[in-house]
């Protein structure tokens, strides 16, 4: 797309937009493209033919349709969503307006997009779908809102709320309403068109939600825009509510009156509300408490604040005219809302049959599942079902629960959503086609898969996640159970950390604790954590670095060939390098063609990673470094062992050594 063009974009005029009635009126449009095309064209054939086809299409396939037609360089792509909360009719009218206005708008225009109230058109002569769209304009309320600070808090927490929603809703759409100033209610939606997946849905929306400051954080209404996502905030309730949208926690709303005055009636009306939503929480609690056992006392593993709590919530969601129960966590002055439900997932999991099991994890086994019917499209998820007779596991789950609801990163792998109801303990995740990076590492065949530069972005992609885990989120985590079985591989061989249940949060400036439990993998632990229960950033720079090892060499930390000769992996590394041979530990299976030095590189900072001293470990961050240069010097690794010390191998010899590779 031009981008000069970009900025012509939009606002065809400053409205209130509280105007829902009036949807067949533009919001916005925008005429692209370099190249125009001509009149009988067979670039306008097919567009006129494409955009039959959405008229046609769209209202019919749940308010949302791609598609394209001829061939390049007549081919046109083209996309028609409405609104996630509109009906056929509408959608119908809307999708028919605009289709022609889109023509009358922008003649000629070989790419367009046309905005409404209740629908969007798009079409390009180049393939856009599945990409991300930058934003392209708002439009705003001229009225200021009263107290602007507390309706900036309120609208980012609501707008975040709805985009974390969104992406995971089959519409990829959410609404909601909060509270400002105790007593105003706003109302917001967020939608995406769904050619993109939710990463990119959220991505999308987070480009949107940023520009809020600079469009109308102090508006009494907002729309922003662009081509394949929407935000709108309205003091006024614009939208139909869903039946089929989590709506995010909120105060009790109320409504203030013109005057500014609270009626009596209102006060009523908040007490009561306020009374019941009290007795419900408390209710609530106690049946949770129940239900694991734990009367009393915090069931968190860890300090006050960690404290969790799981509170059943009455969703908005219904399904065969009963209204399930939904899982909120509430953690301190924050909550979660995740979005599976019991019988949804019984009903997609086939009631947890074998022929769906993945695989056995320490607390129960896993699912794969494809949730289908009218909420869920299709896509595939993995069930974690914890074992109902294990009573750690159930602090376990509560622990990777609070955890990864909190973290995203490409690379962890990403929770969807939870249950805690009628005695299952579920946990929902994405679905990892290639699941765990074991079964391609130890297995004769399978390892042929994995060639040097696919080994590489793993190696990377673990230390870019474990980075963000220790550095990089809001909390730092030490995972405690690095190993390969607990790295995921997505379609593309990327991969991802999961299995939170042993992770440990550091609060503050904590750097170390100690721990009477140990709990983890033996031969990915290290020395001090085993010994004295010592846990810290390296302890997890430990386990990486056995890991790193494991993917170089394709052999296990355990490998019953290196036990025979009374060494473990570490311990074999070790040999290599002291006998300046260490290229050997390369798995045979990689082939001649891979980087020398850079496989020899990872075998240096795998061994940097496994030094006995834990201050001479690097950082995960300097980790990332050193992967990522292939120049910079890094220092000589000590000695793993306790035993050993530095021995008979000297720097001297090392640093020779090194020279000579
Ligand atoms: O090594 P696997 O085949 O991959 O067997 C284990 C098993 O479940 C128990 O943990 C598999 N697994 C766990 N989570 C997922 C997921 N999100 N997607 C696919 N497979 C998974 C894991």
């Amino acid at each position: 797309m031009n981008p000069s063009l970009v900025t012509l974009l939009l606002f065809l005029s400053l409205k209130f937009l509280a105007r829902a009635a009036m949807a067949a009126i533009p919001t916005g449009n925008v005429c692209l493209g370099t190249t125009n095309y001509t009149s009988n064209s067979q670039y306008e054939q097919n567009l006129n033919q494409l955009l039959q086809s959405l008229q046609a299409n769209v209202p019919v396939s749940g308010g949302f349709n791609s598609t394209t037609l001829g061939t390049s360089p007549d081919q046109v792509f083209g996309l028609g969503l409405c609104r996630g909360d509109v009906k056929t009719t509408e959608c119908t009218k809307c999708i028919s307006n605009s289709t022609s206005e889109i023509l009358r708008l922008c003649p000629g225009s070989k790419e367009a997009i046309a905005w409404y109230d209740t629908c969007i058109v798009r079409y390009s002569d180049s393939n856009f779908f599945g990409t991300v769209d930058g934003y392209r304009g708002g439009l705003l309320n001229t009225q200021n809102v009263s107290d602007v600070t507390s309706f900036r808090e309120a609208l980012g927490t609501l707008m975040r709320d709805l985009s974390s929603t969104a992406p995971y809703n089959p519409l990829m759409y959410a609404s909601g309403q909060a509270v400002y100033a105790d007593f105003f209610t706003f109302y917001g939606l967020v939608q995406c068109t769904r050619d993109l997946d939710a990463p990119q849905c959220e991505v999308c929306l987070e480009n949107l939600i940023q520009k809020i400051p600079s469009c109308c954080s102090d508006k009494l209404g907002g729309q922003i825009i662009s081509g394949s996502c929407f935000l709108r905030f309205e003091d006024s309730r614009f939208f139909t509510p869903s039946t089929t949208t989590a709506q995010p926690p909120s105060p009790p709303s109320s409504k203030v009156g013109d005057n500014g005055g609270i009626s009596t009636a209102l006060i009523v009306t908040i007490s009561v509300v306020v009374v019941c939503g009290a007795m419900a929480i408390a209710i609530c609690m106690y049946c949770f408490l129940c239900r694991t056992g734990k009367g009393k006392g915090s069931v968190g593993r860890k300090k006050s604040h960690m404290s969790l709590l799981f509170k059943s919530r009455k969703s908005l969601n219904t399904k065969n005219g009963h209204e399930e129960e939904g899982c909120t966590i509430v953690q301190g002055e924050e909550k979660f809302s995740l979005l599976f439900y019991l019988d949804t997932i019984i009903h997609a999991t086939s009631n947890f049959c074998d022929e769906n099991k993945l695989g056995e994890g320490g607390f129960g086994p896993v699912y794969k599942q494809v949730l289908q019917g009218k909420l869920y499209d299709g896509r595939e998820i993995a069930v974690k079902r914890l074992c109902r007779s294990s009573s750690q596991g159930v602090e376990e789950f509560k622990n990777e629960v609070i955890l990864i609801a909190k973290l995203q990163h490409r690379n962890l792998v990403r929770l969807l959503g939870c249950c805690l109801e009628k005695g299952e303990n579920l946990l929902v995740y994405e679905y990892m086609p290639n699941k765990s990076l074991d079964t391609f590492l130890f297995d004769l065949e399978r390892c042929k898969l994995l060639d040097w530069a696919k080994r590489f972005n793993i190696i990377v992609g673990i230390a870019r996640g474990l980075l963000y885990l220790h550095e990089d989120s809001r909390l730092r985590i030490i995972h405690r159970d690095l190993k390969a079985s607990n790295i995921l591989l997505d379609s593309d061989l990327n991969p991802k950390i999961s299995d939170f249940g042993t992770a440990r949060l550091f609060e503050g400036d904590e750097t170390q604790v100690n721990t009477s439990k140990v709990i983890g993998t033996y031969g990915y632990m290290s020395p001090e954590y085993i010994m004295q229960g010592q846990i810290s950033v390296k302890s997890d720079v430990y386990s990486f670095g056995v890991l790193l090892l494991e993917i170089v060499s394709g052999k296990k930390n355990n490998a019953p060939e290196l036990f025979q000769q009374g060494q473990g992996l570490v311990e074999y590394v070790w040999r290599l390098w002291c006998e300046g041979r260490p290229i050997e530990l390369m798995d045979p299976s990689l082939g001649e063609t891979c980087p020398r030095n850079q496989v020899l590189r990872c075998i240096h900072i795998g061994l940097l990673c496994v030094q006995v001293d834990a201050a001479e470990r690097p950082t995960i961050s300097s980790v990332v470094v050193m992967l990522n240069s292939d120049t910079s010097s890094l220092p000589l690794p000590m000695s793993p062992h306790f035993l050993y010390g530095n021995g008979d191998v000297t720097e001297t010899f090392i640093f020779k050594w090194y020279q000579q590779n």
